[in-house]
């Protein structure tokens, strides 16, 4: 009779060490900020980790609306919560305004960075990941 119990609180166990390792996966994400400015991304060259988690963050410090538009980067990243990302798969940001998008990082290559509003003016950078 006392098997039941075990089993059970062994089975609850097992849940909350998967628990534990889903929210390590994310809680340990390095911390990438680009200021956004008219009309420019500082910095302009952003490189990750094949696989690594960030915590991509986004300030808008200029008086327009800016976005992050890469395309490739984003397609083959694991984005946590895709509400992120608008309509077109930029991550738009008012102006004041902070964007946090928490992601792994996508394969190997060079990705294109640009601001969809902007890249006419040179707001473009570019991704490397490792
Ligand atoms: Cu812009």
């Amino acid at each position: 009779m006392k098997a039941v119990p075990c089993l059970a609180l062994a089975a609850l166990g097992v849940a909350v060490v998967v628990t534990a390792g889903a929210a390590d996966r994310w809680s340990g994400a390095t911390k990438l900020t680009v200021v956004m400015v008219d009309n420019r991304f500082e910095p302009d060259h952003l490189t990750f980790q094949h696989g690594k988690a960030y915590e991509l963050v986004l300030e808008n410090r200029g008086k327009d609306m800016h976005e992050f538009t890469a395309p490739g980067f984003l397609k083959a990243a694991t984005i946590r919560d895709k509400r992120a990302l608008s309509s077109t798969g930029d991550i738009v940001v008012q102006s004041g305004n902070t964007a946090r998008v928490f992601l792994i990082a996508p394969p190997k290559g060079h990705y294109d960075l640009t601001c969809a509003d902007h890249d006419w003016d040179g707001m473009v950078g570019s991704i490397a990941v490792n």
